[in-house]
């Protein structure tokens, strides 16, 4: 399947059901799945996974989009047709919920992850751009939440998180009711940041990217830690408390402690200046 773009793309691996992809510190996970508007199944999950861990290693990489392929669908969620008792079948006929997995991992990567919203968002797949930091969606986006109708739901961050967005009253109204919400809709109601023609998607989201890259990667990975950890309780703290351990290892303070230890002495503290 070929995938078209104005950016030469390099691929960094190969992936049965995702394209993952890189340019100027920029990568892309596309799921790759458009015959049934891009659900997912756990062997998906587990693809995009590992390519996000990827992103979280390469030094090179600033900053991650994910979308779909083709410009009908963003995702459509689970893939019904491989469910089962308890979850989603694997290739062994294993039940997993391993989409709940991708989403931490979207939260903790301490880069900037943008949701390129290209058509159905639908829900796990609307979740899905919901736990991403950023939405950015084409004018023929559309958004909804269809566990009521199909016999699911997420009570995770596809309730808490979605409410922070929008409040809990439409969260109510999005859940209970199943509607279809379009682009300028959800823009209305502070679910996405931008709409744009389809045509122009792409730009737009790598516009965002290159202003983004010109910022301080570690104020924005504080700042992502900060945001998150006020929702995830004692997780996000230890999130932005293993940051702010990063932060005091690259201090001479703290340096002095690990050169006492290993010079036989006892740490001398005192020459460090004190910030009120
Ligand atoms: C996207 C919709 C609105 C498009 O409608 P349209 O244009 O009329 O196309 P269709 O004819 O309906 O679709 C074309 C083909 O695509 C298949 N298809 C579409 N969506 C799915 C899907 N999700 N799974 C499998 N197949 C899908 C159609 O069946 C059709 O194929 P054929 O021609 O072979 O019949 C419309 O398609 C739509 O509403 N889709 C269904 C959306 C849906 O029900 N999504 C699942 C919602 N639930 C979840 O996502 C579960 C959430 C979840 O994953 C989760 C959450 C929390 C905790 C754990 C989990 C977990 O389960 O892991």
């Amino acid at each position: 399947m070929n995938y078209t773009s104005k950016i030469d793309w390099i691929p960094i691996k190969k992936y049965k059901d995702i394209l993952f992809l890189f340019w100027e510190g920029i990568s892309k996970i596309i799921i790759n799945r458009p015959w049934c508007h891009n659900a997912f199944r756990v062997e998906t999950v587990d693809e995009m996974i590992n390519a996000i861990n990827i992103c979280y290693n390469r030094k090179d990489i600033d900053i991650l989009i994910i979308t779909g392929y083709g410009d009908k669908s963003f995702c459509s969620g689970g893939d019904q047709k491989t469910r089962g008792l308890g979850g989603y079948l694997d290739k062994d006929g294993v039940t997993k919920l391993n989409i709940l997995d991708f989403y931490k991992k979207i939260r903790e990567i301490p880069k900037p992850v943008i949701a390129m919203v290209n058509g159905y968002s639908i829900g796990g797949g609307h979740v899905l751009h919901v736990v991403c930091d950023l939405t950015i969606a084409s004018d023929n986006a559309i958004f909804s939440q269809v566990g009521p109708k199909v016999g699911s739901f997420d009570g995770g961050f596809g309730c808490s998180y979605l409410a922070r967005h929008i409040g809990q009253k439409k969260t109510r109204e999005m859940w209970f009711l199943c509607k279809k919400y379009t682009a300028k809709e959800a823009l209305k109601m502070g679910l996405i940041n931008k709409v744009v023609n389809k045509n122009e998607l792409e730009k737009e989201t790598i516009k965002w990217c290159k202003i983004i890259q010109k910022r301080s990667a570690m104020s924005l990975r504080m700042i992502k830690r900060c945001l998150n950890a006020e929702l995830d309780g004692q997780h996000g703290l230890m999130q932005l408390a293993g940051d702010a351990t990063l932060m005091f290892y690259l201090m001479e303070e703290s340096q002095e402690g690990k050169k006492a230890f290993l010079e036989k002495r006892d740490p001398n503290f005192k020459k460090f200046k004190k910030f009120l």
